[in-house]
């Protein structure tokens, strides 16, 4: 059976864009491939965090994972840091990796935009993410648009290595969705709703409450045109709340301009809320009846046994082909 592979950082409260480019594929690929989806813990390091709120934002992670519909009999659940072999094939996979072609990564560019003492660890972040990759010789990777640029790279890191020593890794084929791919911020639609945003206000996190997730939409950036059309670029508020409408319903974006077209924005926008809220109601039920249970510590033990003696495997072969033995 074909393979996947994806995770999440849990650098943060989880937002409505993650759920649609993110875990939403998951719950479709779990039925499809044999599924590895971890934490990646790891990467969340690469920009500052506080040790205490990191360790929460893991557990409910994983959490959010399970109550959105994540089946841990169909998916391989880990966290990224408890398997060391990550970080021993990043090491050398960085060794083998341009630095002129980490510099061009768009994410490194925009996050080192943010914190003039941005570490290392955000040049090389995508090198660790081709590991977590390349380790578990995986068809396809799903993620949102935003990166599969490092997709990409870690296709090229393979196919170089390959060439160097022989064939070690597979190489995957990023999978992004189609609707969806890119859930824009409520306030600013032309940036990526993201979970480290700066302003709330245009962020809908999966564990908002009802009256809040209202209050966000309805006060969503349109425009004064009151035509529910979609044009992402003369109207890109109204085009990411159609976008969200049609990831979360089965209707197309011609469906909904059909529906609404003798509807005004408000109309519109009330039933975009009433449908984010059928969808994460049960959610945010099971999710808080699973944060305490010692079934997510079950979980992540039968992930990291199985993800070791894999890993091991593959490392032990790159070593060797590098030349790391005695
Ligand atoms: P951060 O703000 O910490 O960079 P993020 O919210 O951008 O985080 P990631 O952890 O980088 O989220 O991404 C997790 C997954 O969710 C990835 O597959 C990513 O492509 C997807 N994703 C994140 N934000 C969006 C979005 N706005 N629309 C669609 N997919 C998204
Ligand atoms: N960088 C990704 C998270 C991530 C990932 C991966 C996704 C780390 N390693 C491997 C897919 C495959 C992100 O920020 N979304």
């Amino acid at each position: 059976m074909e393979k996947v592979l994806t995770g999440i950082q849990p650098s943060g409260a989880l937002t409505l864009g993650n759920y649609i480019g993110a875990i939403k594929q998951m719950l479709k690929y779990q039925d499809m491939y044999e599924s590895y989806i971890f934490i990646a813990d790891m990467h969340a390091i690469t920009i500052p965090q506080d040790p205490i709120k990191l360790r929460e934002n893991i557990r409910s992670l994983l959490a959010i994972y399970l109550a959105s519909g994540v089946d841990p009999k169909k998916n391989t659940i880990f966290l990224q840091s408890e398997n060391i072999y990550h970080a021993n094939v990043s090491w050398i996979l960085e060794c083998l990796t341009p630095y002129g072609e980490l510099g061009r990564m768009t994410q490194f560019k925009d996050k080192k935009e943010k914190n003039a003492n941005f570490s290392a660890g955000l040049l090389t972040y995508p090198v660790l993410m081709a590991s977590d990759i390349l380790l578990y010789d995986v068809d396809f990777v799903p993620v949102g648009k935003d990166q599969k640029q490092h997709v990409e790279l870690a296709r090229n890191i393979a196919e170089r290595v390959n060439k160097k020593y022989g064939e070690i890794f597979k190489v995957p084929l990023p999978l992004i969705p189609h609707d969806g791919a890119k859930i824009c911020d409520l306030v600013d639609p032309t940036r990526k709703m993201s979970k480290s945003s700066d302003n709330p206000k245009g962020v809908i996190y999966l564990l908002d409450d009802e009256k809040t997730i209202r209050k966000k939409i309805m006060s969503a950036t349109t425009d004064s045109e009151m035509r529910v059309v979609y044009d992402m670029e003369n109207k890109p508020g109204i085009s990411n709340l159609i976008n969200i409408y049609t990831s979360l319903s089965n209707l197309t974006i011609k469906d909904v301009e059909e529906k609404y077209k003798d509807s005004n924005y408000g109309t519109f926008k009330n039933d975009v809320a009433d449908l984010v809220v059928s969808v994460l109601t049960p959610i945010q039920e099971k999710y808080y009846k699973l944060l305490e249970s010692a079934e997510l510590d079950k979980i992540l033990d039968a992930g990291i046994e199985k993800t070791t003696s894999i890993a091991k495997e593959k490392y032990e072969l790159l070593k060797e082909k590098v030349g790391l033995y005695r």
